[in-house]
């Protein structure tokens, strides 16, 4: 165990004050709270960088074994609190920036999110360079530095706009460049086999662009630990600088071009989640960060022990999704084209190497890269592909005994497109889903014959949070409750801790001190509302949020269909007896989804008609929150009474907002999908709302062929909520589109995630909830039992099981 250095207010201050001046030249008392929050930002890093050169000298010192975790996205959200936390000074530093006379709060809020990813895939990894520090693994995040992250979301006239998020305005303060160890991608030209004098073989590639990859390091602390690791974001440069030769030499267009085409690839974070694009820039910026990347690898391998092949014992490649999928034939290239290795000693290192985490079963969401796109750019990548796809099919062809029918759906290389998760599932050792219910249904539909032929590769992670971040850091009065119940700070490495709170669930005197903490978090959020939009929020009705990327299968069109149903019944019906509530909605949809724009379009009508009309007041209010993001679900999550997961059983591959409400001590309303399984198995019946068709009912109903127009006919209400999304709001707006899609599909099947058919029985499971909030001590006991067994939600346990299962590292043993 290390003595971790406890630095003081004082020494806060003179490091801080020294930064103002030797980086921007200027006493506190000239400095902006910008100046300062970089100030503040750079003694921070310093000290992370200390620690993370330690970390990388002993791992070479002890030959140890390295994760890699290789994610084309990292959504971060802010670091100034994080680290501080993490590296235990949020106290003295606090004190430092008051005593320097700025104001705490404020500087933390002044920092941009990092939003470098789209929802949870993203998020997921940036809980998990937390906790793989934490746990003392030495491990490195890779990803591109994209100079504009996740768009800003602006609501006008109830519509989604999107705007740019330039955050490396005071972000890159945590980045440190490395111009030594830039990489150079390579795109485009010709490749051919050429034998030199001795008769030996080689693969000549010419007439190639030349994209220069600049390491930005992030330095990531962990919690009570000297272990630092980094997170490595691949800027794209171009290598020719203005060359006034080429322009006086007609080259003119061509060298601005190739500037233009080099520095575009780390432009901009792709905006849709759950959907494949096949843009050529996407393709590119795939490439330019698994060949950087890779390289890097490489690189460091070969200085440490002048060989690769024991490269598979020292490395293991985690890929978060196939976006990372080039990785497999990068490695390829390098072993067989730079080391000379044959192809089947290649291939072991390879297969030995990599594994691979899937996070959708949505058909929509696999890649499939057209053949000429990757032909175009990357050909001596396509001919290493080929070979491989070549090799995968005559094996598949012999196991399954020429059919067809099996090996058709496998292949790598089929119909002039490259099936990425096809290729993964060939060459990785490892395959996992990130839920138990969603593992099973790789092995059981999407990767059936696969599972069939190699069972040992299928494994589950179930996902996990960084609980420090989203519960201690963010929820402090919850934070407080736990210390007094579960022996101080415990839960923080112990997150199982956290079941000491069973013991209090019939407490009195604990299960007020609960809803009270929530009544004040509720007042906390809504006062920030209030601040930031002049929307005063209702804290004496139930706080029911959905906050998650737009998505039809998400269905917060369902809520908003329940939503209608009640203002139709209050509306009917002055002394309809509901439980008041607050609905709070928050979701980016990606900028071509037109159906998920019209979705956020239809909130914002719904949340206007219900504003306006002074039946409500009191009792029913919905309010659409812009912008969603990490910094705002931090705020959110503690404030939060009912959690909507109510995804299409089935399709929500683990999801993990659910966790960050469960652990803030929300309840669920939710279908049995993702990891709302596993919470319905710790918590029974009882403490959660369920609802809806089970996966199974859903793909039987599917068969059987479904009818939403029998639910319509059938269900007056429902009929009447679906006759006014006709009529229009008042506004103006009609949404007889979105009726059309859930009567008669317009173009795809009718009402696809069965809204229709799920629609009483959620309508049922409101209702329980509405009952049960009635009775604060019945809730109460069901909020602290939803936080008493979170634990195993914690992101540590995720990263101890993807150790054991997956990584065989060693993990820190913690008292
Ligand atoms: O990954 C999400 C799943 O939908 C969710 O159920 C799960 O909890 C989470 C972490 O495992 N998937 C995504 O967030 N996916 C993307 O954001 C995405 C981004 C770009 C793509 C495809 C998917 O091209």
């Amino acid at each position: 165990m290390f003595a971790l250095h406890n630095y003081t207010k004082k020494e806060l201050m003179t490091l801080i004050t020294g930064k103002l001046r030797r980086n921007f030249g200027r006493d506190v008392e000239e400095a902006t709270a910008k100046h300062m929050f970089k100030a503040c930002a750079l003694v921070l890093r310093d000290i992370m960088s200390e620690r993370q050169m330690k970390t990388a000298d002993q791992v070479v010192e002890k030959h140890q074994r390295q994760v890699h975790y290789l994610s084309l996205e990292f959504l971060m959200g802010r670091s100034l609190m994080k680290n501080a936390y993490n590296l235990g000074v949020l106290e003295p530093l606090k004190q430092a920036i008051e005593a320097l006379g700025f104001s705490a709060p404020d500087l933390f809020e002044a920092e941009p999110d990092a939003g470098l990813g789209n929802g949870g895939l993203g998020r997921l990894a940036a809980c998990y360079l937390d906790s793989m520090t934490t746990l003392d693994i030495p491990a490195t995040g890779y990803s591109i530095c994209y100079e504009l992250g996740i768009f800003k979301q602006k609501i006008v006239d109830g519509q989604q706009v999107e705007l740019p998020d330039n955050w490396l305005d005071l972000g890159d303060a945590w980045l440190i460049p490395k111009m030594d160890e830039v990489e150079e991608v390579h795109f485009g030209g010709k490749v051919e086999d050429v034998w030199d004098d001795q008769g030996h073989h080689h693969i000549k590639h010419t007439g190639y662009d030349t994209v220069l990859a600049v390491p930005r390091d992030m330095e990531i602390a962990g919690y009570q630990t000297e272990h630092g690791n980094v997170l490595r974001l691949w800027d794209a440069k171009s290598p020719t600088p203005v060359d006034m030769n080429l322009f006086s030499s007609g080259q003119y267009l061509k060298a601005v071009e190739q500037r233009a085409m080099a520095e575009s690839i780390s432009k901009v974070l792709y905006p849709e989640d759950n959907h494949y694009e096949g843009k050529s820039l996407r393709l590119k910026q795939q490439y330019f960060f698994v060949s950087a990347t890779i390289q890097s690898i490489v690189r460091k391998h070969r200085a440490e022990y002048g060989t690769l092949r024991n490269f598979h014992l020292k490395h293991v490649i985690q890929i978060n999704d196939t976006h990372p999928t080039l990785a497999i034939p990068e490695l390829m290239r390098i072993l067989l084209d730079e080391e000379g290795y044959g192809w089947d000693e290649a291939w072991y290192i390879v297969t030995h190497t990599v594994a691979y985490t899937n996070h959708t079963v949505l058909a929509e969401a696999l890649e499939r890269w057209p053949q000429q796109l990757i032909e175009r750019w990357l050909p001596r990548i396509w001919q290493i592909l080929i070979e491989i796809s070549k090799r995968y099919q005559e094996a598949l062809t012999t196991y399954f005994h020429g059919d067809l029918s099996k090996v058709a759906p496998m292949a790598i290389i089929w119909g002039g497109e490259v099936r990425m998760a096809n290729l993964c599932v060939c060459a990785c050792f490892k395959i996992n889903g990130v839920s138990a219910l969603h593992s099973d249904i790789l092995k059981k539909d999407v990767f059936h014959d696969a599972y069939v032929r190699t069972p040992d590769k299928f494994t589950n992670v179930t996902n996990g949070i960084d609980h420090r971040r989203w519960l201690s850091e963010c929820n402090p009065k919850l934070d407080a409750l736990i210390r007094d119940c579960c022996g101080k700070d415990k839960y923080l490495l112990h997150p199982e801790a956290l079941t000491g709170l069973e013991k209090y669930q019939d407490d009195a005197g604990v299960l007020s001190r609960l809803g009270q903490i929530k009544a004040e978090n509720k007042n906390a959020f809504a006062a920030w509302v209030t601040r930031e939009t002049g929307v005063i929020l209702n804290t004496d009705a139930m706080f029911d949020v959905q906050v998650k990327r737009l998505h039809e299968y998400k269905r917060q069109l369902l809520n908003v269909l329940h939503i209608l149903y009640l203002y139709q019944r209050m509306k009917a019906d002055p002394h309809f007896d509901f439980t008041p509530r607050t609905y709070l909605f928050g979701a980016k949809a990606a900028p071509g989804y037109a159906v998920a724009k019209r979705i956020i379009r239809l909130i914002n009508s719904v949340a206007d008609m219900i504003a306006r009309d002074p039946a409500c007041k009191d009792r029913l209010q919905v309010v659409f929150l812009e912008n969603y993001r990490v910094s705002l679900a931090e705020r959110l999550m503690p404030a939060s009474e009912l959690s909507e997961q109510i995804s299409t059983a089935g399709k929500e591959a683990s999801g993990t907002g659910n966790m960050k409400f469960m652990m803030n001590g929300a309840l669920t309303i939710g279908t049995l999908d993702g990891a709302n399984v596993e919470m319905h198995q710790v918590l029974g019946d009882e403490n959660i709302f369920l609802f809806g068709l089970k996966a199974n009912e859903v793909a039987e109903m599917k068969h059987k062929g479904y009818n939403s127009y029998e639910y319509y006919v059938h269900n007056p209400e429902l009929r009447a909520v679906i006759d006014q999304l006709n009529v229009g709001f008042g506004d103006g707006i009609a949404y007889g589109d979105i009726a059309r899609r859930l009567l008669f599909g317009d173009g795809g099947p009718a009402d696809e995630y069965l809204l229709l058919a799920d629609f009483e029985s959620y309508r049922d499971a409101h209702a329980r909830a509405g009952q049960v909030y009635r009775d604060p001590k019945a809730w109460n006991k069901m909020s602290l039992l939803n936080i008493a067994r979170s634990g195993i939600f914690a992101a540590d346990r995720s990263i101890r099981d993807y150790a054991k299962d997956i990584w065989n590292v060693p993990v820190r043993e913690i008292k």
